[in-house]
């Protein structure tokens, strides 16, 4: 992608970002219509849709050409990933923003021909902007993040993972994981993957695992990671197919193979 151009669409899709931002702050304490989707603990609000309808609506206007992929059913269905396509949450971490009312994200990823050109994640109620293009690091707000450390111990890491894991599951044998929870130092769940991809990339976090995220949880946060030197597959080292939901590993690649090959490889079910 032409770097002129990727600089205009970056600083145009970060306008669009804060501005969608600053539209939920202000309505954060505004009554609420939530209704559920696949489950009852599937939830989606009125700000969900209404977020993703502005980013949309000003996407297509300036960009007729640009393709989307997005959650709640406003982008475009898509069968490949050529020419430029925007992969957007609108609030990643729905449950969150409606029971606490922050630790919730906008992500945007932005792509060209399956490359990750520019992500952004935007954590509305810290006001925090992670933002990387490819090739040109990755910052929080205007400060630059740090490359990852090549030193990390896989028994000092902290690993973001929800308690799914340690329930009987499809993936990998429970047991397996619960060991990996007993070695690692430590373990967080935040409930938003763009989030848990960000304290990756901010190295406050070593890794994050999950078990079936769809392409807009994610596509931001693996340029922003990427551009750190963390690495992206599914839970087992496979390449990550953004048309399709996947298992999902993000972490510093000091800890990625012991991890892939002493756990989730051999607890697979
Ligand atoms: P969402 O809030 O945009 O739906 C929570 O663990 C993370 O998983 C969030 O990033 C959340 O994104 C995502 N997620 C995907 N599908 C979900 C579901 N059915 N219920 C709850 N969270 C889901
Ligand atoms: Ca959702
Ligand atoms: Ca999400
Ligand atoms: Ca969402």
């Amino acid at each position: 992608m032409d770097l002129e151009l990727r600089e205009a669409l970056y600083l145009q899709a970060k306008e669009w970002v804060l501005e969608a931002g600053k539209t939920i702050r202000e309505k954060i304490n505004d009554p609420l219509t939530i209704d559920t989707k696949s489950d009852p603990n599937d939830l989606v609000t009125t700000m969900d849709k209404g977020t993703e309808y502005f980013l949309i609506t000003n996407i297509k206007e300036t960009y007729p050409e640009h393709f989307i992929i997005s959650e709640e059913g406003y982008g475009d269905e898509l069968q490949s990933l050529d020419g430029t396509v925007w992969i957007i949450d609108p609030i990643d971490g729905t449950m969150n923003f409606v029971h606490q009312k922050r630790n919730f994200a906008i992500s945007v990823g932005i792509y060209h021909d399956g490359v990750g050109e520019i992500g952004l994640i935007y954590d509305v109620m810290a006001d925090q902007l992670y933002s990387a293009k490819r090739g040109g690091g990755a910052y929080k707000n205007k400060t630059a993040l740090p490359r990852l450390s090549e030193q990390k111990s896989f028994y000092e890491s902290i690993l973001g993972l929800n308690h799914f894991w340690l329930c009987e599951n499809r993936l990998v044998d429970e047991k397996v994981i619960q060991n990996l929870v007993k070695t690692i130092r430590g373990s967080r769940t935040y409930g938003s993957a763009a989030l848990e991809f960000a304290s990756v990339a901010e190295g406050i976090m070593d890794g994050y695992m999950t078990m079936d995220l769809a392409p807009w949880d994610i596509a931001a946060g693996i340029v922003i990671v990427d551009e750190v030197g963390g690495r992206t597959t599914n839970a087992f080292g496979e390449q990550i197919n953004l048309l399709q939901k996947n298992s999902v590993l993000t972490c510093n690649p000091a800890i990625q193979e012991q991890l892939i090959n002493d756990y989730t490889k051999k607890g697979r079910k």
